[in-house]
């Protein structure tokens, strides 16, 4: 095993790497095309990624939600009509250290820049026809999914296998138990042999390395509906606030963080913005600080919750440190802020940020 956890090569022109997890690099989107390649996506892992074999794995569904209580083999999951989506998984602490870097707040947990996201085509069953073969009740509230990752320990507590439940409701509605990536089998990084693939949800719904689930018809909690992945802070209610569901609205330029453009010479900048709440439906520029704003050119599929591609052209013609921001506004009204509030464990960063480039004579 490697020093990070994680199974697949991480070059450094690729990946930022903090600890068990991987940073997409931005610039390593620029002429990729629409989807993320399995090999730069980035990986989020709480231990390490295991390595298991589809031949004997089982999925297990189980509790009391359920009239038929079953398991399913891979082979099984690949006989039931497929669905193929373009799906954006995004860490729901995607942007934690601009907090830090852009609004001098303190949080807690892995320092993200912007590369904590990735749009990948998945193919599998929906999660609703595994659901109804076993008999799901109209009792059920609950669904839970538990990955074979080694158990969570942290600051000396044993937290048990990542799992996280979702109402019932949206695990019947466009839930998918993924086992293709891009057209391939699922990485082991990314789940193999099955992961849920949960559509607008923060990242942490989509349990990979899936090997059981369960469906009561009593809620369910775990330390990442209690502990994680809920608002703490003074902005907040005492105590925190509801688990955390969906993500908002968020705009990257892919561009190296800190780039060198040459002075005098026009030059295309290509970036992408995405929304959980719906599609994207315009992206303004400013290449100076927020002074000026543009509008920048939309192209590609315009998908929710994937992501939309978008251009400017810029000459620049003064040297020296510039600041580049792109805000985008998505159907439902909604529009990056210009400041997210602050909380503690550094969530849901979605205030339009400033990315830093250098313009120079070469
Ligand atoms: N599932 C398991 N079993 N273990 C994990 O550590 N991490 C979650 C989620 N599913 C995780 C998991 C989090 S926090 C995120 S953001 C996504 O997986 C990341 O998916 P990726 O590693 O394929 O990019
Ligand atoms: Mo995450």
């Amino acid at each position: 095993e490697t020093s990070t956890g994680i199974a697949k090569p991480l070059p450094p022109e690729l990946f930022t790497v903090h600890g068990t997890c991987a940073e997409m690099r931005w610039e390593a989107m620029r002429g990729a095309g629409y989807h993320v390649p399995a090999d730069r996506f980035f990986v989020r892992n709480h231990t390490s990624t295991p390595l298991v074999d589809a031949a004997s794995w089982r999925l297990e569904l189980h509790g009391s939600g359920l009239g038929n209580p079953r398991g399913f083999g891979y082979e099984d999951l690949l006989a039931l009509p497929a669905v193929t989506r373009d799906v954006a998984i995004e860490c729901a602490g995607n942007g934690r250290s601009l907090f830090t870097a852009q609004q001098h707040q303190e949080v807690s947990g892995t320092p993200w820049r912007l590369g904590a996201v990735g749009v990948a085509r998945w193919r599998g069953v929906p999660l609703s026809t595994v659901l109804d073969l076993a008999g799901i009740l109209p009792s059920a509230v609950d669904v839970m999914a538990r990955g074979l990752d080694p158990r969570y320990v942290a600051g000396g507590v044993d937290h048990g296998r990542v799992r996280r439940p979702i109402p019932a409701a949206k695990a019947l509605d466009d839930v998918i138990l993924a086992y293709e990536m891009n057209g391939g089998p699922l990485p082991p990084d990314h789940g193999h042999p099955v992961r849920l693939v949960v559509p607008s949800w923060i990242g942490l719904a989509s349990v990979k390395w899936v090997g059981d689930i369960e469906v009561s018809a009593a809620p369910l909690t775990s330390p990442w509906t209690t502990e994680f992945y809920r608002m703490f802070g003074v902005a907040h209610p005492p105590g925190g606030g509801p688990p955390l569901t969906t993500g908002g609205i968020r705009s990257a330029f892919e561009l190296p963080w800190g780039a060198r453009l040459a002075a005098g010479r026009p030059h295309v900048l290509h970036g992408r913005s995405w929304s959980a709440g719906g599609r994207i439906t315009g992206v303004e520029v400013s290449l100076d600080a927020g002074a000026t704003w543009r509008r920048a050119e939309l192209h590609g599929p315009r998908v929710c919750p994937a992501w939309t591609r978008w251009h400017v052209a810029w000459n620049p013609r003064t040297t020296g440190p510039h600041t580049l921001m792109a805000r985008a506004a998505d159907e439902t009204g909604g529009v990056q802020p210009m400041r997210t509030p602050h909380n503690e464990l550094g969530y849901l960063f979605d205030a339009v940020v400033r990315h830093p480039v250098t313009v120079t004579y070469f």
